[in-house]
């Protein structure tokens, strides 16, 4: 009888669906490894839906809220990235550049506290280069009262302090409590009228696989620039209009793909 569990490894790499599967590869090994909470494979299920309606790339409109959010956790004083179980079986390397390029630290903070994760988070990012990592010492959390679940036990040098938090592959309820205690945040949701989405102060309606790289290569661009140009490139952002762009790219997609399935059919 075959030990082998990767069977997704066996996909070719000429396969159409290729990326995804291995993607989904990646979140079905993470689960396995208690990086990934078990929801997490349905909230995965979910972002390929919406991916699937923004037909599998980074539009310009991603690009510009890639930009701003750039802008702004370089404007911070405290910046933080916040780590779940999705992101870091998907990419931790990219999480580590991204902290490293804009001095954000990384500070794992989980909707599903199930026994064993936060270490199993916490070893995937420091074999992916992670030097310093928040959110580990549970005997030194404190807790944001505004937030009612899990998440709101965080650590007090890192989401706590924060003026800007960037929080990729969110729940809804946080970023409602964490906008109304002052902090600036930045998500990354496929979906673009989730909760997380409509609160956020930059909604980047993108697969996080795909704006991590992106991020870093936008951050070694700006790296230099003067405060100035980088308050510019915010304030001539505007995240509503650009929620709706991503949802009338999403209705342009739907209605192409009628089209030229119905072409299909009558041939
Ligand atoms: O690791 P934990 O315990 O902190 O839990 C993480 C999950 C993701 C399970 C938890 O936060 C959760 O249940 O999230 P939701 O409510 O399912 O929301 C996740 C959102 O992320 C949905 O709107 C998805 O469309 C979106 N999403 C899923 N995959 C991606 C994504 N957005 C960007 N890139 C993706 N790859």
């Amino acid at each position: 009888m075959s030990t082998n569990n990767n069977q997704d490894h066996d996909v070719p790499k000429d396969h159409p669906r290729y990326e995804s599967l291995k993607y989904r590869h990646d979140i079905i090994e993470g689960m396995k490894k208690l990086i990934v909470a078990e929801a997490g494979l349905i909230a995965h299920g979910r972002g390929e839906c919406f991916d699937y309606m923004l037909g599998e790339k980074t539009s310009e409109i991603a690009k510009k809220a890639i930009k701003a959010a750039v802008a702004l956790l370089f404007l911070a004083k405290n910046p933080i990235i916040s780590v779940n179980g999705n992101t870091a079986a998907l990419c931790p390397r990219k999480l580590v550049e991204l902290s490293k390029i804009t001095n954000a630290p990384l500070e794992i903070n989980l909707f599903y506290r199930k026994k064993g994760r936060i270490e199993a988070i916490k070893k995937v990012l420091e074999n992916a280069g992670a030097e310093k990592i928040l959110g580990i010492d549970e005997t030194t959390m404190v807790e944001i009262e505004e937030i009612s679940s899990n998440r709101r036990n965080v650590d007090p040098n890192g989401i706590k302090i924060a003026d800007v938090v960037f929080v990729p592959l969110e729940d809804g309820d946080r970023t409602e409590a964490l906008k109304k205690i002052g902090k600036k945040i930045i998500a990354v949701d496929l979906n673009p009228i989730s909760r997380t989405s409509l609160w956020a102060d930059v909604t980047i309606v993108d697969n996080i696989v795909r704006t991590l790289p992106e991020m870093i290569k936008i951050a070694t661009k700006l790296k230099n620039t003067k405060e100035k140009a980088l308050k510019n490139i915010i304030e001539t952002f505007d995240n509503k209009s650009n929620i709706q762009a991503s949802l009338d790219a999403i209705i342009q997609y739907i209605k192409k793909q009628k089209e030229d399935a119905f072409k299909i059919l009558k041939d």
